[in-house]
């Protein structure tokens, strides 16, 4: 075999966001664009040589074009082994399974995640370490600092693999296996969840509708629900993968939605409805007449965990992003476990499951998973759902308005404003971030009182690192608060994000609809951050 050793110069702005590095597809499709970020990742690593690196992807437009540069860019960087799903498949959460279970060096996973697909949308390349979570910042730094003086990257002269055969083939002397990307997985969650217990949900008349959104969860939905748990045909939809997803938007929120959501407020819908994201991490749950918040599921699932054989000996502690609502605290503290407030994304997680000191962790965005992988896990919440109903033997409503009436209700939502100009943007967050030690002790609106006014900065308790300017948090002395920051996975102009909660205690009023409980809380978050006037937006893209 013959190394190639390829001049290349750099691009400016190979720097990784919250989940990778994410970029129009046309980007990516730039000489050596993918060539030169994979082999900045493998420069800013040491001691893989002979090593197994897993690959897989949600299975989004150009995944199979960057798998195989990816490959020939491994082999002649000296890997042993590549693993990689059938068709170039894997979801975001089996992929950190594989890199976990087959002890792999690392893993590259190729999605841009909720975001739309086609040639015309978005893609992606993020690297997962060894205990198959996204790399830590230590190392995105590096990459994304490799990348700015890049001037050659190693590819071998091989012809493309066939990736839809199962079996092991050879590449330039390294091996190349194709895997069954559903099939441990699988057996993963079957060591986690009580499958007695749902099938018999199931065999009884129970009904749910899961919506794959034509992303990568369709084959694991089809085999975990269908064929494994009995769920009848069909309630699987939009369960076959697609490069563009068919031209929709795999964001499982009640915007994209919303079908779902309306069927489950009838008579005649499901008990039970759910979908998830374009690479699967993600997970939407609607009950009948009842949309969970993710904030509010990440406490619920947490509260009830112990129900499921995986858990059954308790939880060691709960982690959540900051914006992600406080709900989850108080299952921590009535359990007397530890409670952890982690900047967005899900690298932050890793050490404190690594470390045991947590067993669940959850973000507002609809992402929630546990200590059996080290991604947040779409699939995994829903049968995790599915074994509480099962066990409980009470409906979703049921539930949430138990866990309301012990705990109390945190009202939450999340306004997105999407694609405002990047100057704009940045400018209302230094502003506000000028103004916060003005803050303190001030009266707003008609009876709010400011407790604390920061721009987060989280110390890992496990490493010692420190990560700052990770979002503006405004707390009340009632315990509402405001959040605003800046997204880190949009491709197009800037994403601002404003978080609003408000906690009404376990005695309150439960039955509010949400936007209306919060509403002087958002003329509260206008005024101070001048949102409206400043973008030009009468309202928010989307409201989550
Ligand atoms: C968003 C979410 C964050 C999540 C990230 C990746 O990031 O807010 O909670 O971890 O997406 O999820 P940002 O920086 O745009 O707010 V996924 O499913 O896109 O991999
Ligand atoms: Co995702």
């Amino acid at each position: 075999m013959t190394i190639l050793t390829i001049k290349t110069t750099p691009y400016g702005d190979q720097k990784p966001g919250t989940s990778g590095l994410r970029k129009r597809v046309t980007v990516y499709q730039q000489p050596n664009y993918v060539e030169n970020y994979i082999q900045a990742i493998f420069d800013s690593l040491e001691g893989f040589e002979g090593q197994t690196l897993v690959i897989g992807g949600d299975g989004r437009f150009y995944n199979d074009v960057a798998i195989q540069k990816a490959i020939r860019i491994a082999a002649a960087n000296g890997f042993g082994k590549v693993l990689v799903g059938q068709g170039g498949l894997l979801s975001t959460p089996a992929a950190s399974h594989v890199i976990r279970h087959y002890k792999a060096f690392g893993g590259l996973v190729l999605s841009a995640s909720h975001n739309p697909g086609g040639p015309e949308g978005d893609f992606g390349i993020k690297y997962n370490i060894s205990n198959g979570g996204p790399a830590p910042e230590k190392i995105t730094d590096a990459v994304y600092a490799r990348t700015k003086v890049i001037d050659s990257y190693k590819s071998i002269d091989a012809g493309d693999i066939d990736l839809n055969t199962i079996g092991t083939q050879t590449v330039g002397g390294m091996v190349v296996e194709v895997i069954d990307p559903v099939a441990d997985y699988a057996a993963l969650m079957e060591t986690l969840f009580d499958f007695p217990a749902i099938k018999a949900m199931f065999a009884s008349g129970f009904r749910m509708t899961f919506d794959a959104m034509s992303a990568v969860t369709g084959p694991y939905a089809h085999k975990i629900l269908e064929e494994i748990l009995g769920a009848p045909k069909g309630t699987v939809i939009n369960g076959t993968p697609s490069p563009s997803f068919n031209d929709g938007h795999p964001d499982p929120n009640l915007v994209y939605c919303k079908d779902m959501h309306d069927l489950l407020m009838t008579p005649e819908g499901p008990d039970f409805g759910a979908a998830s994201d374009g690479d699967g991490d993600r997970n939407l749950i609607i009950g009948k007449n009842r949309f969970v918040t993710p904030s509010d599921s990440l406490a619920l699932l947490a509260a009830n965990a112990h129900l499921a054989p995986g858990y059954k000996a308790g939880i060691a502690g709960i982690a959540r992003s900051m914006p992600t609502s406080a709900a989850a605290d108080r299952v921590a503290e009535k359990l007397g476990i530890e409670m952890h407030e982690t900047p967005t994304g899900w690298k932050f997680f890793g050490n404190l499951l690594d470390a045991g000191r947590v067993t669940i962790c959850g973000e507002e965005s609809a992402g929630t998973g546990s200590s059996h992988v080290r991604e947040k896990d779409g699939l995994w919440a829903v049968l995790l759902w599915l074994n509480i109903i099962a066990v409980r033997k009470q409906s979703v409503d049921q539930i949430v308005r138990e866990h309301w009436a012990t705990y109390g209700r945190n009202y939450y939502t999340r306004h997105d404003y999407e694609e405002v100009d990047a100057a704009i943007a940045n400018k209302l967050v230094d502003d506000l971030r000028a103004e916060l030690p003005k803050l303190a002790g001030r009266n707003l609106g008609d009876d709010l009182q400011v407790a604390y006014a920061d721009d987060f900065t989280y110390h890992d308790p496990v490493d010692g690192s420190t990560s700052a300017k990770q979002g503006i948090r405004i707390g009340f002395t009632d315990g509402s608060r405001i959040v605003v920051r800046l997204s880190g996975t949009g491709t197009v102009g800037a994403t601002l994000r404003l978080y609003l909660e408000r906690y009404e205690a376990a005695d309150g009023r439960h039955d509010l609809e949400t936007q209306s409980a919060l509403d002087s809380l958002i003329g509260v978050a206008d005024e101070l951050t001048g949102i409206k006037q400043r973008t030009g937006r009468q309202e928010p893209s989307v409201i989550t």
